[in-house]
Parts: structure tokens; C-alpha cells; sequence
């Protein structure tokens, strides 16, 4: 056995730990309140100011959850659900914010995290059978296990356009917007991405700026969100019944209250499809998604449903090419993560907002002055990207992960990300990932499946200090079964069809594919809980006793 040597050099000693836990979204949150209740000794790190992950950094004008606020909320803790109030149906970014802070404050959390702290590495070292982990304050600790709460939507992506850093005007980013605010009166302005984020911005800014120029290039589908201030009556109602909404919201597909429909859409005839179509049109957004269990499954109908949205973006946006330019077409409706708007296509009636058509009119570079185009270079003074993320397995891939025998994350995942049940990995023991990249991650309520995973990770590692475990991972068998079943059904369903950041097609050199479990949340559940309860037959452990007689 070699012993600590930091004696002999400079470096500080590590500090002993029971877990690390990377990120300050609601999965590290929960982790950090979850491992304490256990009593275990852990240190938290997160590279943001505070807690409240993805919200922390996304304070662009707009930014607002498309899932309802009663259901993107912790369902834990009785008390917190019955002390938190929303004030909307859809919670904007500030009121979720407030709403996590409001979780760190009341359960005392902030004090678990070192934050402005970015983790850079974690090495497993086969000998003590510990993770080491370094930070970039030059800490270094050594923990049993490595939790990753790092999110699906962590790491920014800019676009793949020369000519970024001549810009003069202002550059803003919507994925770490400033934390002052922005005044856009007057202002031209430039905007490039239309996936939900763009979206979001455009509705806002578009009402604000002297110009708004949006460039865009794939067009996406967004349905009418039909957000509701929530009243007294109605906050009432949901308190007295979160029990059964945190158990609906368990046992669905989505995670969540969205409506589950069993109904094909051609079991019913033209003009009732239509009608349906008509009614939760008008209802709003989640109704939209519910009006029919096949969509995703069933070419035809998903086109038929497709050209009812372009025949209401044609409805209401007057300029005939600008209505064209923003009917999305070539990929199946819902492939790529559908939005939810408030009046976005209204907004191109301003004859201040001017949709620039990338597909017609490419993007050539940024210059000083603004976005150089093909036919002509329009000049501004503020430029947001709204160009999304290196999503599901960035966050990850950005540190140095390195688990047995050298393995890096980063050639593990070298095809595409593989784990079991998106919880753990072969070759990297003793380490969990929450919301990971196989699980349903961002197809459903990351913060049920936040909830979820913390408590099944809490649930190994009871059962490793119960029987005096040191390692566990899973078997190669179980990574193989378990990516089998994830890419059996990924063959199932539409979602392959779309270029995004769901697919990694979003960003060059990627491995293309999802790998992202279609199964439901609910299923996804089933699967975790057997995976326990079988006696975890799918994983390899090592006991305490054989190394030390070794
Ligand atoms: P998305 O959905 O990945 O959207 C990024 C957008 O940026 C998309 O419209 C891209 O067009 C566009 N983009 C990227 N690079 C370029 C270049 N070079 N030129 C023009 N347009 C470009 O990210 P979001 O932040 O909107 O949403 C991410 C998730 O956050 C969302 O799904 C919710 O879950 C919350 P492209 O499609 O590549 O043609």
C-alpha cells in the first residue's frame, strides 16, 4: 500500500470524504439534503454564485418553464409544498429561481456548497478505492462516491460562425445572461437560434428593441402556452391534493400531470380530429401534446397534425413569405422539443421584428459591425445567441473524469453515451450520474427524475453500508441490456427523424443517435426500483473485508 505522500511535495492534503456531489441544480440539492438526512460527510461544489442550476445561469428576458410550476417542484418535503406559493400556471425564470432559493434557505443547503468552484477533476484510484477529486481552487478531496447532478443543459454551445470575437457591439449569451439588466430600446438587435430559448427571447425583445433581426435557421414548431395567473381557490385545491398529483406525476409518462391519451388518431373521423385538434388548440399547449397517443409513432398522422400548426402560423402571421419562412418542415412535429409560446408568431407583425431566412440567406461571419449574410451585412449593436448546448453528455465530457484502469469518460462514451439505467457505468465505480444521459432525462420533469435518482442512489449506498460493501458498478451484461432496450425503442418513435440537440446532431463531431430512454419516466421507474429489489443482481460489488486482507 502506497500512503498519502503530500508531505513530500506541496500539495495540500485531501480532505476525507463519504460523497462529492457536483452541481447546485435541483438534483445536487436534493442530493445534499438527501446524504445529510443519511448522515453521511459529503462536500458539494457548484461553478455558479448559488444554487438553482440551469436557472441560475438562463435569466434571459422570457426565459420560462414549459412544464407546469405544481409539477416542476420538489414533491419531498410536505412542508416546502405547502409553505411555496406560485403565482403562475407556467413559472418564469425569476419565480423558480426565488423558488429554489426559497428550498436552500428554508432547508439550510447553502452551506454544503463551495460555489464559484468548478470541479476539474475526479480520478479513481484503484488502490484506496476512492474517488480524488481537484478542483480549480486547488482543493483536493477523496471521496467513496462521486455523485454527478451536473444537468442535461450545462454546458453553452456558440455557433459554428468565424468571426465571433470581432464583434464590437455586445455579445450575450442566453445560457450565462448578465445578471444586470438589459435595456434594448432603441437598439438593433440580432438573435441567432429558434429552438425554445430563441423563442422565449423573441417575445420579449421583439416588443422592446428599436430592431429585432432573427436569424433563423431551422424553424420549430411552438404551440400557444396559455399561461394563468393561479388563483387563491385553485392554490387551495392543489395543496389539499399534492399527495395524488406527486403520485400521478410519478406514475406517468412524462413525470408530470400532462394529459395521457390513449386515443389513435385515426380511430376517430376527419372532422372530429379536427375538432379535437381546434379544442386543445385552444386550450393551450398541453393539451396540444395529449390530443393523441400515436403521434410519435405514426407518420401520417404526425404530418396531419404538423399541417394544422402551419395552417395557424398562417393565420396569424400577415407577411405571406415571413409565414412561410416559419412553417417548419422536413422533420416530424414534437421531434424536436416542441415550445410553448405567447403570441412568438404575433410578434413578427411588428415592422420593427424581420426574420432573416438562414436556409435562403446563410449566416457568412460575424463582423465588427454585426452578421454578414450572403446578400448583405446588417449592422447592430447587440448580438444574442440563442444557439443552445452540448447537452445530455457535455457536462460530463468537459472535466476529467477517469475511472479503472485509466478509463476516460470521454473514450467510454467515445460512440455515444452508455451506462445502466443512465445511473452508472461500468469501469467507473462508486459513481452516479442524476438525470443521465439513458435515463428519460430531458424528455420528462427533470426534477421528478432528479427526486427519483438521488433516492435510488441513496438506496445503494444504504445497502453497500449494510453488508459492508467498498465498490460498486454495473456488470458489462447490464450496460449492454440496458442500452439494447434504449435504442430498441428510440427506433420506435419519430424523435430519431429530427436534427437536434436531442440526437447530438447539434454539435460537429458528436456521435448522432438517442440515447435518451423513450420508454416514460413511469417505466423508466419500474426498471430502477427492479433493478433493487432483484438484489441487485445486474452489479458487481466489492466487500470491505477482501481488500483489507489482501
Ligand atoms: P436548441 O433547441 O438546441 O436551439 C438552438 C438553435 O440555434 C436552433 O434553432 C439552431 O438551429 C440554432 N443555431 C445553432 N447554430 C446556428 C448557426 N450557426 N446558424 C443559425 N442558427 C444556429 O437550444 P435552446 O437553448 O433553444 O433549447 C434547449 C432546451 O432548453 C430546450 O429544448 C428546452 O428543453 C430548454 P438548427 O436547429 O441547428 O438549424
Amino acid at each position: 500500500m502506497t500512503t498519502e505522500n503530500s508531505a513530500q511535495s506541496n500539495t495540500p492534503a485531501a480532505k476525507r470524504l463519504d460523497v462529492v456531489i457536483v452541481g447546485a441544480g435541483f438534483g445536487g440539492m436534493y442530493a445534499v439534503y438527501k446524504f445529510r438526512q443519511m448522515g453521511l460527510n459529503f462536500q458539494a461544489f457548484e461553478l455558479g454564485g448559488d444554487v438553482g442550476g440551469v436557472w441560475y445561469w438562463n435569466r434571459y428576458p422570457g426565459a420560462r418553464c414549459d412544464l407546469m410550476s405544481v409539477d416542476y417542484s420538489y414533491g419531498f418535503s410536505e412542508e416546502i409544498q405547502q409553505e411555496w406559493t406560485w403565482s403562475e400556471q407556467f413559472a418564469a425564470q425569476p419565480e423558480i429561481l426565488a423558488y429554489a432559493n426559497f428550498v436552500a434557505d428554508r432547508l439550510d443547503l447553502r452551506k454544503h456548497f463551495k460555489f464559484n468552484t468548478r470541479v476539474e477533476s475526479a480520478i479513481w484510484n484503484e488502490e484506496k478505492r476512492l474517488w480524488e477529486v481537484t478542483t480549480d481552487k486547488g482543493e483536493r478531496f477523496e471521496a467513496t462516491y462521486c455523485v454527478m447532478a451536473t444537468g442535461p443543459l450545462s454546458v453553452p454551445k456558440d455557433p459554428e460562425i468565424p468571426g465571433i470575437e470581432k464583434f464590437k457591439g455586445r455579445l450575450l449569451r442566453a445560457q450565462k445572461w448578465p445578471h444586470e439588466p438589459i435595456s434594448f430600446e432603441g437598439k438593433r438587435v440580432g438573435l441567432i437560434g429558434t429552438g425554445s430559448t430563441g423563442i422565449q427571447i423573441v417575445q420579449e425583445v421583439g416588443r422592446q428593441a428599436g430592431e429585432l433581426f432573427v436569424f433563423q435557421r431551422t424553424p420549430s414548431f411552438t404551440l400557444p402556452m396559455r399561461n394563468n395567473k393561479l388563483t387563491p381557490e385553485y392554490v387551495a385545491e392543489v395543496k389539499r391534493n399534492y399527495k395524488g398529483i406527486r403520485e400521478a406525476a410519478r406514475n406517468s409518462p412524462n413525470g408530470g400531470v400532462r394529459p395521457v391519451i390513449t386515443r389513435p388518431f385515426f380511430s376517430v373521423m376527419e372532422h372530429q380530429r379536427k375538432q379535437i385538434l381546434e379544442d386543445t388548440w385552444n386550450q393551450g399547449g398541453l393539451a396540444f401534446l395529449g390530443a393523441f397517443s400515436d403521434l410519435m409513432q405514426n407518420e401520417e398522422a404526425n404530418e396531419a397534425v404538423a399541417d394544422f400548426v402551419r395552417s395557424k402560423i398562417e393565420e396569424v402571421v400577415n407577411d405571406k413569405e415571413t409565414a412561410e419562412a416559419l412553417k417548419p418542415r422536413g422533420y416530424p412535429i414534437f421531434a424536436r422539443r416542441p415550445c410553448l409560446d405567447t403570441e412568438y408568431y404575433e410578434t413578427y407583425n411588428l415592422p420593427t421584428v424581420h426574420l432573416v431566412n438562414c436556409l435562403k440567406e446563410q449566416i457568412v461571419e460575424i463582423t465588427e459591425k454585426g452578421v454578414r449574410t450572403e446578400s448583405r451585412e446588417i449592422e447592430l449593436d447587440i448580438l444574442i445567441f440563442a444557439t443552445g448546448y452540448d447537452a445530455l453528455t457535455g457536462a460530463l465530457r468537459a472535466f476529467n473524469v477517469v475511472g479503472r484502469n485509466g478509463l476516460k469518460i470521454q473514450d467510454y462514451w467515445k460512440e455515444g453515451p452508455q451506462s445502466f439505467l443512465g445511473l452508472m457505468m461500468e469501469g467507473f465505480p462508486n459513481l452516479f450520474t442524476t438525470a443521465g444521459a439513458n435515463g428519460p432525462s430531458a424528455l420528462a420533469n427533470l426534477i421528478t427524475i432528479n427526486e427519483h435518482d438521488v433516492d435510488w442512489i441513496a438506496g445503494v449506498i444504504e445497502h453497500m453500508k449494510k453488508n459492508d460493501l467498498a465498490t460498486v458498478e454495473p456488470k458489462k451484461s447490464a450496460v449492454k441490456r440496458w442500452m439494447d432496450i434504449v435504442h430498441a425503442l428510440a427506433t420506435r418513435t419519430l424523435v430519431s427523424k429530427a436534427k437536434t440537440w436531442w440526437t447530438g446532431t447539434n454539435v460537429q463531431g458528436k456521435p448522432h443517435g438517442l440515447t435518451m430512454f423513450t420508454g416514460g419516466f413511469n417505466k423508466y421507474r419500474e426498471h430502477c426500483t427492479a433493478a433493487a429489489d432483484n438484489g441487485y443482481v445486474d452489479f458487481s460489488f466489492e466487500p470491505r473485508e477482501e481488500r483489507k486482507a489482501a
